[in-house]
């Protein structure tokens, strides 16, 4: 689909820079710039020989300039793109100029007062779309690059450009089409081509259930990836878990001291864990206090537990498990969160001792109470997520730290589809394909009731409808609009 209007706009960040990039795409592109352009060569030419037409992925060094009067706004550089090859699948205009914003205000009005319109959040992209140039997988991963706060995240989110994503899923809409196409036929042509077989159905549904699954799976890292890991590190007063945040921040970012109960309120703070954009929440210490202050302050730290998605249960390796300790792994247990114990001042731990006085884990309390108290201890101190838990740390003098980065990351980004599909969904493209996969069990167990095929078409066909959704093949007006208003202007 080719617009009938041409959109104009900066397109770099607001404010100085040394170059930046005024851009205008569709049909009066070259026009408009064939008015407010003039090459450098002309500046040595007669009036009469000064007619200059773009040629596509030429950049021509210049000036721009009012039509028809002398009056130069800067040099620049234009590149001129013919379509549909470009960006947008118009003809495509990008002036680089110097990065000063009056002179882009100023080459935007031009572009303006000659036929070009404001383009909208994201245009630039949005007709590169309905161009064909891009799917919607590409086209959101343009976002998730420029929104990209890790190294990780914008690789992943390049793979997803590339078009990695989109295959994938054209792979299993390939097979599903097929699958539709030969039941349809054996139903209307039962003589010639004949019913097809069960388990040939079953075959097809598995495979592509199979791979969706995997590519559901993403939608999990993805979310940590673009939304960022909350990660609330939680522990008695005085564990150190202040000083674990200023240590995995690389500064000093909260109060240390030895007082019991000197963090009082939640702090949060974004840092990169190997690639992962984690929020850290520093939290204050839980114990039994008549400080009001301070009893809001545990309050917020068992709110920061429910909110975040990972807890560092981190314990004091000097005074060992407590009733604070307890307190704590009873709090986690019952949250359901999944959380990493970890032992922290291991440089004034004497050799193997892991921590203080750790309580026997054999269970062998006096009471049904104390049973139950050291058996939640136990669980809490191994933990799923990492098989050398408890871990041992040093928040002063930094040892471990690394082998905690690689916990974080190895669960937040757990998923081996991950790296095998070199990219992740984001919660749009998650909920289409949950839905496909709905659709696809759905015909499953219809096929093994023995329902006619024909009811399996219908099936067949809404799981294909949520993967053309996913893909932007079949798309409706609203979703695209909400996908490009994620997008800034110029983009
Ligand atoms: N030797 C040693 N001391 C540590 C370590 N981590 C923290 N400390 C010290 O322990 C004391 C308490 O540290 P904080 O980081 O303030 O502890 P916290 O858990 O935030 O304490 P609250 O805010 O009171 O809950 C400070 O004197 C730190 O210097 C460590 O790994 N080794
Ligand atoms: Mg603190």
């Amino acid at each position: 689909m080719i617009a009938d209007d041409t959109i104009a706009a900066i397109s770099t960040a607001p404010g100085v820079g040394a170059i930046a990039i005024v851009r205008f795409s569709g049909p009066d592109a070259w026009t408009i710039a064939q008015k407010i352009f003039s090459p450098r060569v002309f500046s040595e030419s007669p009036k009469s020989e000064k007619h200059w037409t773009p040629k596509s992925h030429m950049a021509t060094i210049g000036y721009i300039r009012k039509p028809d009067s002398e009056q130069y706004i800067d040099e620049v550089v234009l590149i001129a793109y013919q379509g549909p090859n470009s960006y947008t699948g118009e003809d495509l205009v990008e002036i680089n100029c110097h990065g000063s914003p009056i002179v882009t205000r100023e080459i935007l009005t031009l572009a303006l007062q000659n036929g070009a319109r404001l383009a909208q959040k994201g245009e630039f992209t949005k007709r590169g779309f309905l161009s064909g140039r891009l799917d919607l997988t590409q086209a959101e991963a343009v976002l998730d690059i420029i929104h990209s706060k890790t190294e990780r995240q914008s690789h992943l989110a390049l793979s997803a450009l590339k078009g990695h994503l989109g295959e994938e899923i054209k792979a299993v809409r390939k097979r599903l089409l097929e699958l539709t196409t030969r039941i349809v036929a054996g139903i209307d042509f039962p003589e010639e081509v004949g019913e097809l077989d069960l388990s040939d159905i079953e075959a097809v549904t598995d495979q592509a259930i199979e791979r969706l699954e995997s590519l559901a799976r993403t939608a999990r890292s993805g979310r940590y990836l673009r939304e960022g890991l909350k990660l609330a590190i939680v522990g008695r007063p005085n564990a150190g878990k202040s000083s674990l945040l200023n240590a995995l921040l690389n500064f000093e970012r909260a109060i240390v001291t030895d007082v019991p109960g000197t963090t009082r309120d939640s702090i949060e703070e974004p840092v990169d864990v190997n690639g992962v954009p984690v929020i850290l929440i520093d939290t204050a210490g839980v114990r039994a206090t008549e400080d009001a202050v301070e009893q809001i302050g545990i309050e917020r730290t068992k709110k920061a537990i429910d909110e975040a998605e990972l807890v560092v249960f981190l314990i004091d390796g000097l005074k060992g498990i407590g009733h604070e300790e307890e307190v704590i792994a009873e709090k986690l247990l019952e949250s359901g969160r999944s959380f990493l114990p970890v032992v922290n001042k291991s440089d004034l731990l004497r050799g193997e001792q892991s921590v203080g006085p750790l309580p026997n884990f054999s269970g062998s309390g006096e009471n049904s109470r104390e049973q139950s108290a050291t058996t939640k201890m136990a669980g809490a101190l191994s933990s799923p997520i990492c098989a050398a838990a408890p871990l041992k740390i040093s928040a002063k003098s930094g040892s471990g730290l690394d082998d905690l980065k690689g916990c974080i990351e190895s669960w937040a980004l757990a998923d081996a589809s991950l790296q095998e599909l070199g990219g992740s969904l984001n919660q749009r493209q998650g909920e289409l394909c949950h839905k496909s996969l709905d659709f696809l069990k759905a015909l499953k167990q219809a096929a093994a009731s023995g329902l006619p095929q024909d009811c399996l078409v219908t099936d067949l066909r809404s799981a294909l409808g949520a993967l053309d959704e996913l893909s932007g093949d079949s798309v409706t007006e609203e979703v695209i609009t909400e996908v490009f208003a994620n997008f800034c202007i110029g983009k």
